[in-house]
């Protein structure tokens, strides 16, 4: 059998190192049987169409980020909360790929579209690029911000005084060389390997967010047309690779932003205060209003689920 997975990224990506891993893993369990083919980003379209050709079977994996999937499974966006996921990078690792709210509560709305959520991982604190210095949300007025197309990250981006502005990952690059947009916002391994810091010379840490991903399969397929044997291989190597991707893009992060340096010099990398991350954590509160709201009693429970877990873990983890 052929399995097809496509990423949301390029070659060389984090999503590209988990599907290569992935593919060399499910090659060598099944004895050849299976062989999987990777379809990086450009290939097959954007996110959203992405999605969308794995809910009618057409491919069986692909990587699908709540930055995009939102518009279709909107429980999602709770990802999408700035300053809602741990400053601990461990802690947010092991929420991530183990809580019951996303594995149990969350689940249910991807099993409404048809879509089986196989595993969440983090790849990077997401950091924002722009030609001038942002420091408060008055530095963001009238700046038209590029966000995923959730809408949630209009919200989110419209409380911290920015213009936001959804466009697919694709249309970044030129987006911003055609001043159509001022900035973005992404992991330093995507700033690098998208060559945005090309046409941008402020990279801007402010803690906000770190960037997630889901693998969702089709859950027909999943659970009716693969043996349970096979279920079972899907499930195992999903679980090995939690370390392992883990361990990718906190190499990234740092190895990208030495490239960047390497490649730009003169680019400005500017850390956000205490004080000055504050404020945007206090403009975020009411995204997390916004978010009940857009989502009802189901978002509500997940909303409130995942703080509950985030907390429990940074307890444990002494963080
Ligand atoms: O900004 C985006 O749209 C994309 N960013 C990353 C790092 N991965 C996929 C996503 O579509």
């Amino acid at each position: 059998a052929e399995w097809k997975f496509a990423i949301e990224e390029i070659e060389g990506s984090v999503q590209d190192r988990y599907a290569q891993e992935f593919k060399r893993l499910i090659e060598e369990k099944s004895g050849g049987d299976i062989t999987v083919t990777i379809y990086p980003y450009g290939s097959l379209g954007t996110s959203a169409a992405l999605t969308e050709l794995v809910t009618q079977g057409a491919i069986q994996f692909a990587n699908s980020s709540p930055g995009h999937l939102g518009t279709l499974v909107s429980e999602v966006q709770v990802f999408s909360i700035p300053y809602l996921l741990s400053q601990n990078d461990e802690v947010n690792k092991k929420v991530l790929s183990e809580s019951d709210v996303i594995y149990e509560t969350l689940q249910s709305s991807f099993h409404e579209k048809n879509l089986h959520l196989l595993t969440m991982y983090p790849e990077g604190d997401m950091v924002w690029t722009a030609n001038k210095e942002i420091r408060s949300p008055q530095d963001f007025d009238n700046f038209k911000m590029r966000t995923m197309v959730s809408p949630m990250l209009v919200e989110a981006y419209s409380a911290f005084g920015a213009s936001p502005t959804p466009m697919p990952y694709g249309e970044v690059y030129g987006g911003l060389q055609l001043k159509q947009i001022d900035g973005q916002v992404n992991p330093v391994f995507a700033i690098q390997e998208m060559k945005f810091y090309e046409v941008q010379d402020y990279m801007i840490f402010a803690g906000q967010q770190e960037f997630t991903t889901t693998v969702v399969t089709n859950n027909d397929w999943f659970q009716n047309e693969l043996s349970a044997d096979e279920r079972k291989m899907v499930n195992e190597t999903i679980g090995e690779l939690a370390d392992y991707i883990f361990d990718v893009k906190r190499e990234f992060a740092t190895e990208r932003l030495e490239m960047i340096k390497e490649a730009k010099p003169d680019i400005t990398i500017i850390e956000l205060t205490e004080e000055e991350r504050a404020v945007f954590r206090e403009a975020a509160q009411r995204v997390r209003d916004k978010y009940v709201e857009m989502t009802g009693e189901s978002g509500k429970m997940v909303l409130e689920g995942l703080q509950a877990d985030i907390k429990e873990a940074e307890e444990e983890m002494g963080a």
